[in-house]
């Protein structure tokens, strides 16, 4: 008999409430789910993955046991195994690597939200290793830092077509990156005729909404917010009165911003000195006001940082701060918050003097978190510090292969497939032959998945509870439970990390035998059970504004949780630390004879997630070839046409794209993400396509040139030429 079970699609961050047909155990269909958070016709009507998910559940690349490696690396060859015998094996070996280097020679890999992440850190806190890897240094964490340093807390940027006036988004593409509900607002907002001004070197859909559309040189966004900080105080756009009362270091950031004039801003952004000015009293002048930023920023290298600290600032001097429509500071979640979870301030920390890049890297380092504490976090808040202190990638990689500072001998792989989305694909594969455990927790081969020693079957959508938090940012909580026990041999990622705590002595710390007794006891301070949760699929409270008026201590107003009480548009902390308080960036270089144009990589499209979905028919056929933009005086000027293939080369690798109109900014190149090809061989030396039309040959991500206080690499504005591809 058929059973319909509410569940949520994980295809993407979004969750969405999903209703599955279940049938002894198989999921025959699925429908949207009209009682469950966060179901939205919008969304769904959009979105071209959950109609899939019954093929993805069983689909015939799914891996399925536990597979041990036969023959050499990456040979293909592979025999099935028990969990059994992989956990006690993997165990073995990583403790014969831990006698023999020390816990730190074991590493983890993980990448964007795609699972609950948590148990890793758990696990990797009590075995005692640093070597967590992760992507926060090019997306989230520079906002987040950013953003707490300036306001003591994360702060979520909002619009409501209702209430916001005006939108200023920049860097960032909701019609193409799965932020449907956002993205359906913009238009409501067009739509009514208020202002929407995009800063986007192309074209994009949303920059074809605009009321304004700022195509801006890559990489030279922090001098254009200086310029329009410039113009607002210059024609006295700003709030004043939030700014007396709240803000901290005005008049140095008046000083500051003197020299950024638009006709000085104009000449290094290309962007008409009058474009700027209207775009300064557009935003200044139609309050609440959101401005709303992506990953074209997060992934700028050196000027992330500074164009972040003038985005704060620029929200700052508005007044559009902790209002409706237009931004609140998030609060601490009313459940176990993942920082007691992932138990990085439980353990004895000694393995911290172990973190590569500590001496270079003032933020994203646990001493880093440290003064992070001190300055800011005020009022009983605590982000987690897993991805606020992970590894920087180039280091760990580059310490398997040499050995130094010291030898990183093993690695697991969970939700990520590295060799497609971590900058530098040659050194990420020259690093993994290097090891002597690999492990990848994975649902489809990948390439990564390939080289691996051990390839682990994970439990993927609708066969795991799900609970996602913001990353611990916040205080809501939204998901839901399994429809069907996993298939085959499958199993929840909680259940390997467990397993191998166990394994490693850690009983006393894994007292919940499944992730669902795990989040029971999570959602304890909130009188909520799993179960309860799992009915409405949602813990949230109404968002509260202008919280720092709220009375405090002797009934004095709460102000900011920074050190001074204000908003800190002159950064005490990045002083301290010896780093520009107020934005300082730098042009970037001019081009050259050899490499004359400026690539961008990644932005988002549909119906893909970076590498993931390319073996789905159905999604497959939607958009089948990589593809590379250009604006067509530049393909003039080039003598190509649309249509053709074309090699993009950079410093570091190459790349075969197909041809693809788009009015953009002259010069500028923009490369998809996350190609590889499952349809060719899955071994040395073709490695699924790998090496053919990937992003990430032609980036990099070499420390010395990474920004110093996160670690930033640049995925845009990088140095390239293109021509015709030989056939
Ligand atoms: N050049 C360039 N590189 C980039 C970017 C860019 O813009 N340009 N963007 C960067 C950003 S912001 C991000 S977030 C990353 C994203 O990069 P990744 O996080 O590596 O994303 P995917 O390539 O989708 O890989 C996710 C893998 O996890 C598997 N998976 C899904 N669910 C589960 C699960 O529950 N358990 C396990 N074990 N596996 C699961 C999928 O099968 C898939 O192979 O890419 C980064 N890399
Ligand atoms: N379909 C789909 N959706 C996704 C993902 C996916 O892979 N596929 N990935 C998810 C992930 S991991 C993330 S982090 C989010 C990212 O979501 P977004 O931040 O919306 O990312 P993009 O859509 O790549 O938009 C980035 C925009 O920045 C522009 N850009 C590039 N360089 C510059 C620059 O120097 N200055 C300025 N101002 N703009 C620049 C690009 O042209 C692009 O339009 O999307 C998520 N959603
Ligand atoms: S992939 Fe689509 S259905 Fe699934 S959670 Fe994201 S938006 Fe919702
Ligand atoms: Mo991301």
């Amino acid at each position: 008999m058929t059973k319909k079970v509410p569940t949520n699609c994980r295809f993407c961050g979004y969750q969405c409430g999903l209703i599955a047909h279940v049938d002894n155990n198989n999921v025959t269909k699925v429908e949207p789910d009209p009682t469950r958070f966060p179901y939205d016709t919008r969304v769904q009507n959009r979105c071209p993955r959950w109609r899939v998910i019954p093929q993805v559940l069983d689909h015939p690349k799914r891996i399925n046991y536990p597979l041990k490696r036969k023959g050499s690396r990456g040979s293909g060859q592979w025999e099935k195994i028990t969990w059994e015998q992989a956990l006690d094996e993997i165990a073995a070996k990583l403790q014969a690597l831990k006698d023999k280097y020390g816990p730190e020679t074991l590493a983890t890999c993980i990448g964007g939200p795609h699972a609950i992440y948590w148990p890793l850190h758990r696990f990797m806190n009590l075995f005692g290793s640093p070597n967590n890897v992760g992507v926060g240094q090019i997306c989230w964490n520079p906002g987040i830092l950013i953003n707490t340093l300036t306001f003591g807390w994360p702060v979520v940027n909002e619009l409501n077509p209702e209430t916001t006036n005006c939108a200023l988004v920049w860097g960032t593409n909701p019609a193409q990156s799965d932020n449907s509900l956002f993205w359906h607002s913009l238009l409501q907002l067009a739509k009514a005729g208020k202002p929407l001004i995009v800063v986007d070197p192309r074209c994009s859909q949303t920059a074809r909404q605009a009321t304004l559309w700022l195509p801006v040189r890559p990489g030279t966004d922090a001098f254009l917010a200086l310029g329009l900080i410039h113009v607002i105080i210059q024609e006295k756009l700003y709030d004043s009165s939030f700014v007396n009362r709240w803000c901290y270091g005005f008049e140095q950031l008046k000083k500051h911003v003197k020299p950024y004039t638009p006709g000085y801003v104009a000449g290094i952004t290309g962007i008409p000195a009058e474009d700027i000015v209207k775009a300064a009293q557009l935003y200044a002048g139609n309050s609440p006001a959101t401005l709303y930023t992506g990953r074209g920023i997060d992934q700028l290298g050196y000027n992330t940082i500074p164009t972040h600290q003038a985005f704060a600032i620029l929200r700052a001097i508005t007044g559009n701060v902790d209002v409706p429509g237009a931004s609140y500071l998030t609060e601490m979640p009313d459940f176990i918050p993942e920082i007691d979870l992932e138990m990085s301030e439980h353990t004895v920390a000694s393995f911290r003097k172990k973190q590569l890049g500590q001496d270079f890297l003032s933020l994203q380092t646990y001493q880093g978190y440290a003064k992070l504490r001190q300055y800011t976090m005020k009022h009983d808040k605590r982000l987690p510090m897993r991805y606020l202190t992970s590894a920087h990638p180039n280091l760990v990689w580059k310490a398997m292969i040499t050995g130094q500072p010291y030898p990183i001998k093993a690695l697991i792989v969970m939700a990520t497939n590295p060799l497609l989305t971590q900058a530098d694909t040659g050194l990420v594969y020259q690093a993994l032959k290097s090891l002597d455990l690999l492990v990848v927790l994975e649902l489809f081969e990948t390439p990564t998945a390939m080289l691996a020693d051990y390839i682990l079957p994970s439990a993927g959508v609708l066969e795991r509870p799900l609970m996602e938090t913001d990353a611990g940012t916040a205080n809501v909580a939204y998901g839901g439970k399994q429809a069907v026990t996993p298939y085959y041999q499958r199993r929840q990622d909680y259940f390997f990390w467990r397993e191998l705590g166990l394994r490693f002595g850690q009983q006393d710390y894994w007292p919940w035998e499944t992730m669902e007794e795990a989040l029971d006891d999570c959602l304890k301070p909130t009188g909520l059970t799993w179960q309860e949760f799992c009915e409405t699929g949602l813990y949230y409270r109404p968002h509260r504004y202008a919280k720092y008026e709220t009375a405090g201590e002797n009934n004095r107003p709460l102000g900011f949780a920074t050190e001074s009480g204000k908003v800190e548009l002159y950064s005490n902390l990045l002083d301290h630390l010896g780093y520009p308080p107020l934005p300082q960036p730098k042009q970037p270089p001019p081009a050259t004879e050899e490499f004359p144009l400026r690539l961008i990589t990644g932005a988002r499209i549909q119906p893909y997630y970076a590498s993931s979905y390319r073996q789905v028919t159905e999604l497959r056929a939607l958009h089948p070839e990589p593809l590379a933009e250009i604006s067509p005086t530049t393909a003039q000027k080039y003598g190509l046409e649309e249509g053709s293939w074309i090699q993009v080369v950079t410093k570091k690798g190459k790349g075969r794209f197909k041809l693809k109109f788009r009015s953009m900014r002259d010069n500028v190149v923009s490369i998809e993400y996350g190609w590889w090809f499952p349809e060719m061989k899955n071994r040395e030396p073709e490695l699924g396509g790998l090496w053919l039309s990937n992003a990430n040959n032609l980036t990099s991500a070499d420390f010395a040139a990474c920004e110093p206080l996160i670690g930033t690499w640049n995925y845009n504005g990088i140095p390239c030429r293109i021509e015709k591809a030989v056939e």
